[in-house]
């Protein structure tokens, strides 16, 4: 092993074991408590847990600081007992009325003020929990009509919210994961470039960095392993959600590698030799449970990903450095090609 080599944290949201509800049916499957998910996510082998901030609390909106404070160190003492880290805060800016057309972006100020009042919620709730970071989703900045917004304000108006935030806590570390459509039509932040350019614009670039979900990449019809190295040569790569993606469809957040093998080999071969989780970066899944799923077991989806990545990271391990090399000296890349889908066969070469 080299010493890039290191080892993995591996996380999940508690909305990743869900009831199954679609936009076409109810849900299927009883809600779990979130003290159950936790004890299941140690024993499955995670190391962590990601949150929105009413993951923690339930509808901050209409609670005082110190119901916050009550319920979210609750959770945290949850969380000390399976000896589980929480990865993230994330404020869910997409649920409530105020945000219909948008957050920080929403052409009423009164609206976008909520937004950057909840948004310092989540901070608070991060800062009890002991999250490391805030990951902003701005799952409704954008459009369903371009006519609507101007896309320069936009991107204006989500500046300046970051750095209200930054002002806020010093400390904050904001990760911008970017997704270009859905639940909007088209989103204003919609790719890793954006992301990293929108951290650049903000009063404090070296606090703000990116997330890149596996799917998100794919709806933008871009490869995952490109935006994950594209933000590891920014230095601004500081979590990913993992999983996967039937093309151009909506999001389907299925178990990472179970549509592309080949996909998910090279996600974590660009992890893996850039030496990504040696400064503790995490492995994070952003992954369904299937609608099909009986209750007792709702969470495979989630140990199967781990599986999975584990099988694959020790194929990119195996891989003969030396054949690719001089397979690529030659520029014989159908040779290239048969080399690497026999190694993930398991076929001799
Ligand atoms: C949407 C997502 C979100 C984010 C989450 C944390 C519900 O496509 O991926 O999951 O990951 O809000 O930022
Ligand atoms: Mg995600």
């Amino acid at each position: 092993m080299s010493d890039k080599q290191g080892v993995y944290r591996f996380s999940f949201g508690p909305w990743n074991i869900d009831e199954g509800a679609d936009p076409f049916g109810p849900p299927v499957r009883q809600p779990i408590a979130f003290a159950d998910k936790a004890r299941k996510a140690r024993e499955m082998g995670f190391h962590g847990l990601q949150f929105h901030d009413d993951d923690a609390v339930e509808d901050p909106d209409r609670k005082s600081a110190s119901q916050i404070e009550n319920e979210a160190t609750e959770v945290r003492k949850i969380l000390d007992q399976e000896g589980l880290v929480p990865e993230f805060v994330a404020p869910r800016l997409w649920f409530a009325p105020e945000t219909i057309d948008g957050a920080y972006t929403n052409n009423d100020p009164a609206c976008r003020q909520y937004a950057i009042d909840r948004s310092k919620k989540a901070v608070d709730i991060m800062r009890i929990l002991g999250a490391e970071y805030m990951v902003l989703w701005l799952a409704r900045e954008g459009t369903y009509i371009r006519e609507s917004k101007s896309p320069n304000e936009q991107i204006l108006l989500i500046r300046d919210a970051i750095n209200e935030l930054l002002d806020y806590d010093k400390d904050l570390r904001i990760l911008i994961e970017p997704k270009p459509n859905e639940p909007v039509d088209s989103a204003i932040v919609s790719t890793a470039g954006h992301a990293i350019a929108m951290g650049y614009m903000t009063k404090d670039p070296a606090r703000v960095g990116c997330l890149i979900e596996t799917a998100h990449s794919m709806l933008a019809g871009l490869d995952p392993s490109d935006d994950m190295g594209f933000a590891l040569a920014h230095e601004k790569l500081w979590s990913v959600h993992l999983n996967d993606q039937g093309g151009l469809k909506f999001d389907q957040d299925k178990s990472f590698g179970s549509y592309n093998l080949r996909h998910a080999f090279n996600q974590v071969r660009v992890l893996d030799e850039a030496g990504y989780g040696h400064n503790g970066e995490w492995v994070g899944l952003d992954v369904k449970t299937m609608r099909t799923q009986k209750q007792e077991v709702s969470w495979k989806h989630l140990s199967n990903s781990l599986k999975t990545f584990q099988f694959v990271l020790e194929k990119v391990r195996s891989l003969d450095k030396s054949i690719q090399r001089q397979l690529i000296q030659e520029r014989d890349y159908e040779e290239l090609d048969r080399y690497i889908l026999n190694h993930l066969m398991g076929v001799p070469y």
